[in-house]
């Protein structure tokens, strides 16, 4: 498998940082994992720029196939990230869709601590309410993280019509099935979670990088938990 540019600077940039690690891990769904991507680490202005632009890039492509009459993700009008990773990063994506694409949306993201005066709520940003939503976040293992931000947006009114990712692991989901497959059927359907890396893009860089030790044990992880489809 070849891997585009902007999937190999980011994986370069996340190792340089120490964001991307291989070793031993134990995930949130209590998994032992061969690697890990932290991606509260991808935090300087170059980084922040590898990452947002492949963001970006990754949206424009999907929306284009979309148009084109392919899987992808219908128009939207508002990027939500949610809190406090997805902050930054729907902020900067948001950006770079206007300056590099050419697309115009708002963004959005929550409190981890309702506000009880003031403006109230756990939302801030652009109004959700009535509007389409794409939500951003950085990692999905099984899956839970992304529901989480989804019921967010639903419950201050919004329409999620799709999700986009940093990584998929690539890992069976809560449900038995593979964790995108039940996201898209939560989000509308087929294309509408398009990711930047894939589990599989990071074994190709190991092997191009001569990394055996390493890719033996994604191997083994991959028989264990990975989605056969
Ligand atoms: P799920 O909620 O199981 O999909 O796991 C995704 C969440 O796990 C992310 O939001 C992170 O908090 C964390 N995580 C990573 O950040 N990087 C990884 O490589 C793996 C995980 C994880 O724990 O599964």
């Amino acid at each position: 498998m070849s891997l585009q540019k902007y999937q190999t600077e980011l994986i370069e940039h996340g190792m340089s940082v120490g964001a991307l690690k291989f070793g031993t891990f134990t995930l949130k769904s209590g998994r032992q994992s061969p690697y890990f991507f932290n991606a509260g680490l991808l935090a300087s202005g170059p980084v922040l720029d590898a990452l947002c632009s492949a963001y970006a890039s990754t949206i424009a492509s999907s929306l284009k196939a979309a148009s084109d009459g392919s899987p992808g993700l219908p128009k939207f009008d508002i990027l939500f990230g949610p809190a406090y990773k997805g902050i930054p990063f729907a902020a900067c994506t948001a950006l770079l869709l206007h300056r590099d694409h050419g697309i115009d949306v708002g963004y959005a993201y929550d409190r981890k601590e309702a506000k009880d005066h003031g403006e109230g709520g756990v939302m801030v940003g652009a109004d959700v309410k009535g509007k389409k939503v794409l939500v951003l976040d950085d990692v999905a293992t099984a899956g839970t993280a992304i529901r989480g931000a989804i019921d967010v947006v639903r419950k201050a009114g919004g329409e999620v019509v799709g999700a986009v990712l940093m990584l998929d692991r690539q890992e069976v989901g809560r449900e038995g099935k593979g964790m995108i497959e039940e996201v898209e059927t939560l989000v509308g359907g087929k294309g509408r979670v398009p990711t930047i890396l894939k589990m599989k893009d990071l074994m190709s860089w190991l092997e191009q990088n001569g990394k055996t030790e390493e890719l033996k044990s994604m191997q083994e992880y991959w028989e264990q938990y990975g989605v056969k489809s």
